[in-house]
């Protein structure tokens, strides 16, 4: 690739391969700038100074499992050529059986994830109310980030309409702290109970194993129209926040009420959230089942190729703070509700730090796959409150990684171990790494000297804050706080802006249009109705039912603005923009149209007709063609500019397959880029041409529409999209049908 165009993440390797196999003894290729492993501390938490290099395998040769060198991986040893093969063959045995045990098993849920290394740096802003030392100002803490999704399996498509875990190990000097969030501050149960009940109930069919990674079917609804609670963060995923543009552009949230316990032992209650720089961008319902098929790993490419141009990712984490009162009520909210927000127009969130990811994984296996998180990983400063839901995670996560990762022994895998030391007393279990010593793993002892020793007060011990319990009785029950299912559903509704509430609309009316038992559509529709009528009846007639009166009293909610992702305009670092080039292109236009949307901190994609040498002939030796009229697709471009005439390249009606032969086409303009711009267009992205490039936007028909530019050359014109792009998405080019102008 020329080094006068910008470098297109995704490379696969650190050099470009030789076309031949190579053939002289070399050592291992060094990983890419863009990744790193764990760190190399000992299993038991201590630096051990190892670079990074001897963690991995080494040396020049193919060897065994135990170091002995070997001269041929590619035959198994049998009697003669065309003879049996034969059991002594050590090497095919310890091949073969280390391939057959390469799974582990896949979490229960947030099975597909993506992670990434960063770091945390607090402000000190939350010093006064914590002693944490993560959060001292300018402390700077390494940090280990999975995102995933929920309910599919480990292969499944990363636009599946679902939740997304937010899950952040701080790698503390006084021991890590794992905050297990989500992208929704709210759950969709209020006791740990239920989860295994809600999880059946999103989770494929049991008899045929349909549909994977999707809420659109009966079991589903079924248990939310049922138990209603969940009525709330069903909400949230109908709406855009179910279908996120980009891991770096969601927000997160810890969702439960935690306490934070100062130097002087006062305490308060605070909720976490994470704030995206980028702010909170969705893609279109459409795009979202566009690249399910089209490219599935649309979230987890988006933040390597991120981090590997450049373009941190980065959030704020804040606090909602308030007085760690004995009703543990903020306004009539009960704070140990996971289904409740508190409004930020009620309490602002303070910010306390700041995370940027800045490494991707060098080996996804040993570090995402094996992440392990763990609510009840917590530092001196920072508590549990008794939210039942939370309550029940402190038993769960533990459990789980003990099947997960096959014992007891997990935190001792790389990603796992601790950076402050271990000293636990725990021996022993399948997988133990550490070589302990000693004889008295037991306390009181004299024979080990007493070690290890209670810490004392002023050494930083983690001590469980003495929280009253009430006087009370033994039973199984929830506050009668926990009852309003319903109010907070509305209010999240209310805070959407019009297109948002449109979209919602859709996906009630898609999921339920999904099932099959007309009772569960039924139920659901009452539900909405006691959430707000106006939603029920636009969801009843889209599924050609009635729509039911409300069955409880609708109370008034104040509607919060920072619920809606519309009407602000954020940072673009990172956002794609498509460069379509025909065979009488400017090669000097386009190359300035890339220079000016890489000093613009986006990434210049061109699209050509073909890629290789033919592309190189029309566009010049400096700028290559990432991507072809067959290749692109709508999905991975925030804004498309067209820089030529595109008339239909050769191949343009080679068979019925892809998307060739969709359209019939113009005739002035190949199909495949009619196609892209048909959807560019109905998924409300900036468009915008030069040159040639507005006769094929005007037989397109876009020319006068909301949202498209048109520019003297290729720096004009990108000047002009990038005027649209902030505000994510040309908001007025989506239709509304005028249904939710005043709810
Ligand atoms: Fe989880 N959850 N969860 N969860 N959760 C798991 O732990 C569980 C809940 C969340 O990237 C499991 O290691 C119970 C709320 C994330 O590795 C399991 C309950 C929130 C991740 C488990 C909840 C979460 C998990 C599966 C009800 C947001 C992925 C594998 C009380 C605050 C972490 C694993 C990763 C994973 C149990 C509810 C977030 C089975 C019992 C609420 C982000 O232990």
């Amino acid at each position: 690739m020329s080094d006068k165009q910008p470098q297109i993440p995704g490379s696969p390797g650190p050099v470009p391969p030789p076309l031949e196999e190579p053939t002289t003894p070399a050592d291992p290729l060094p990983p890419k700038p863009d990744q790193s492993g764990p760190a190399t501390v000992s299993p038991t938490g201590q630096e051990t100074g190892t670079p990074q290099e001897k963690m991995a395998q080494g040396g020049k040769f193919l060897t065994t499992a135990h170091g002995a060198r070997l001269k041929d991986s590619d035959h198994s040893l049998r009697a003669g050529p065309r003879g049996p093969a034969l059991l002594q063959d050590h090497h095919f045995r310890e091949k073969i059986s280390h391939f057959d045990h390469e799974r582990i098993p896949e979490r229960v849920v947030h099975a597909r994830g993506a992670g990434a290394h960063g770091t945390f740096r607090g402000y000190g802003t939350a010093s006064r109310i914590s002693r944490a030392g993560v959060f001292a100002q300018d402390k700077e803490t390494e940090v280990f980030v999975r995102f995933s999704t929920v309910v599919g399996s480990r292969g499944s498509s990363d636009l599946a309409r679902d939740t997304r875990g937010f899950a952040t190990k701080f790698y503390t000097d006084e021991g890590t702290w794992d905050l297990v969030g989500n992208n929704i501050p709210v759950f969709f149960i209020q006791d740990a109970l239920k989860f295994p009940d809600v999880v059946h109930a999103v989770k494929p069919h049991p008899d045929r194993e349909i549909p994977q990674a999707q809420s659109a079917h009966d079991t589903f609804w079924d248990f939310v129209s049922l138990h209603t609670e969940a009525q709330h963060h069903t909400m949230w995923n109908m709406a855009d926040r179910g279908i996120p543009r980009s891991f770096r552009m969601m927000e997160g949230f810890g969702i439960h009420t935690f306490r934070l316990i100062a130097e002087d032992g006062s305490t308060v209650l605070v909720k976490f959230h994470w704030k995206p720089k980028l702010g909170v961008h969705s893609v279109t319902w459409e795009e979202a089942q566009i690249i399910s098929g089209a490219d599935p790993d649309f979230h987890r490419r988006d933040l390597a190729d991120a981090i590997e141009a450049g373009a941190f990712p980065e959030w704020e984490l804040g606090v909602q703070v308030f007085d760690d009162t004995e009703d543990q009520m903020f306004a009539g909210i009960d704070l140990l509700d996971p289904t409740k927000i508190v409004p930020e127009e009620l309490v602002p969130v303070v910010p306390i730090g700041l995370m940027t990811l800045n490494k991707n994984t060098s080996n996804y296996f040993a570090e995402t796959e094996q992440v392990a998180f763990n609510p009840n990983n917590l530092v001196p400063g920072i508590d549990v409150t008794n939210d039942p839901l939370l309550q029940g995670r402190l038993f769960s996560y533990l459990d789980t990684q003990i099947t997960r990762l096959g014992g007891p022994n997990w935190n001792q895998l790389p990603i796992n171990r601790p950076h402050a030391e271990v000293n636990d007393m725990l021996r022993d279990g399948m997988h133990q790494t550490a070589v302990h010593r000693g004889v008295a793993p037991y306390r009181p002892n004299s024979l080990d000297g007493g070690n290890p020793f209670e810490t004392p007060a002023g050494d930083r011990p983690f001590i469980d804050h003495p929280a009253p319990v009430p006087a009370s009785v033994k039973e199984r029950a929830l506050p009668a706080s926990f009852d309003d299912h319903y109010s907070q559903a509305r209010l999240f509704f209310h805070s959407l802006s019009e297109v948002e509430k449109e979209h919602t609309a859709q996906a009630y009316t898609f999921e339920l249009g999904k099932c099959y038992e007309q009772t569960v559509r039924e139920r659901q529709l009452q539900a909405l109705a006691n959430i707000d009528p106006v939603l029920c009846q636009v969801v009843a007639e889209g599924l050609g039912l009635p729509a039911p009166k409300p069955s409880e009293d609708l109370t008034e909610v104040a509607p919060s603005p920072a619920l809606s992702q519309v009407g602000q305009t954020w940072p673009l670092d990172g956002r794609q923009v498509g460069l379509l080039v025909g065979p009488e292109v400017d090669a000097g236009e386009v190359a300035a149209a890339v220079a000016a949307v890489d000093a613009a901190g986006l990434v210049p994609l061109v699209i050509a007709p073909t890629g290789g040498e033919a592309a190189t002939r029309l566009l010049g030796k400096d700028l290559v063609a990432q991507r072809t009229y067959l290749t692109a697709r709508s999905i991975e471009f925030d804004a498309v500019l067209v820089a030529s005439a595109t008339p239909p390249a050769p191949d343009a009606a080679n068979g019925l397959d892809s998307k060739v032969g969709v359209t019939a086409g113009t005739g002035t303009v190949d199909p495949r880029v009619e196609l892209l711009l048909g959807e560019v267009w109905r998924q409300a992205k900036a468009i915008g041409s030069f040159g040639a490039g507005e006769e094929v936007l005007r037989a397109a028909g876009y020319l006068e529409g909301a949202g498209v530019v048109n520019g003297s050359g290729g720096a004009d014109a990108v000047a002009q999209l990038l005027a649209l792009m902030p505000a994510h998405r040309v908001w007025e080019r989506f239709g509304t049908t005028g249904r939710f102008a005043t709810t």
